[in-house]
């Protein structure tokens, strides 16, 4: 795959054509320079603890690498701000409408040399909801390139539906390795400076590299959804996220949207705490470690 980006958008009537065309959105340098860069002071002091695995996931590969933070929003204020910031509200608001709630969020640190890779997925596997309405925004704190580990999305796939997550039955977080293998060669890379912002559609598929080169490709992603989206229950999984759900802006929703589809659910048998876990499958040797990560 050598392609480069086909959407990337400066303007409201821009962000929302591409978004529903592709299935996502580059937004170059949405975010300042200052902003960005308070962020990773903010990170590193969040990593300065005694107890690192109460804080973040480690990279396998060396067992010392952080490879995730674990809800970033709740640690540091900073974060907060940043899922709460105009600019990416107002971008995520030209998608999916004034009355949207912040999901969840995470950060990936996809460390120099170490970054593990993300096998090709759509969240809406991880988190079946009533409708579709949910969106990521990846906010780039790292210049983001196919050599350090850029995300790849397939254009269009966002209109697909929902295609098989399991192996030999089983939810694992990512597609079959034939499909994979064709969406390596369908995918184009959604990369940029820091501060570049991706919209991905929760159905969008994508992956990214793992990190080979000398640099960090260090990501903040922040979820968001309609506020009449709510999760399907089908276990503690489902809801493990619902604590920290909250309206950004607009109302309440008082009815719930449902949208006709067959969801398939990702059921597991050993609990995972992250989509590098379930896409490993080292989750099934130390059952999960925190509950059951959204992705
Ligand atoms: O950080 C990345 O490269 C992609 C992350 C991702 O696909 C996810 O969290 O669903």
């Amino acid at each position: 795959m050598d392609k480069d980006v086909t959407t990337a958008a400066e303007d409201a009537d821009d962000i929302r054509r591409n978004f529903w065309k592709e299935g996502f959105v580059v937004i170059p340098s949405l975010v300042d320079a200052k902003t960005i860069a308070a962020a990773k002071v903010e990170l590193e002091k969040i990593l300065a603890t005694d107890n690192i695995s109460n804080v973040a996931e480690l990279e396998r590969s060396d067992g010392q690498t952080p490879r995730r933070i674990w809800k970033p929003t709740e640690r540091s204020e900073v974060f907060r701000n940043l899922a709460e910031d105009t600019r990416v509200l107002d971008a995520v608001e030209s998608v999916i409408g004034g009355n949207l709630s912040y999901h969840y969020s995470k950060l990936h640190m996809k460390g120099a040399k170490v970054g593990s890779a993300v096998k090709w997925h759509q969240d809406f596997s991880y988190y079946p909801h009533t409708n579709t309405d949910l969106l990521t925004a990846l906010i780039y704190l790292d210049d983001a390139d196919e050599q350090n580990g850029c995300l790849q999305v397939v254009p269009g796939s966002h209109k697909g539906g929902l295609i098989s997550h399991e192996v030999d039955g089983e939810f694992r977080g990512m597609v079959p390795s034939g499909n994979a293998q064709e969406f390596e060669e369908r995918g184009v890379f959604a990369g940029g400076p820091a501060g570049t912002v991706v919209l991905l559609h929760c159905l969008a598929l994508h992956a990214s590299a793992a990190n080979k080169s000398e640099r960090p490709r260090r990501t903040f992603l922040t979820a968001y959804r309609a506020s009449d989206a709510l999760p399907i229950y089908y276990g503690p999984h489902a809801a493990h996220n619902e604590a920290g759900v909250r309206v950004l802006r607009g109302e309440p929703a008082l009815s719930v949207r449902v949208t006709s589809g067959i969801w398939r659910l990702p059921i597991t048998s050993a609990r995972f705490g992250s989509l590098f876990q379930i896409q490993e499958g080292s989750h099934y040797e130390n059952d999960g470690g925190p509950v059951g990560y959204a992705t």
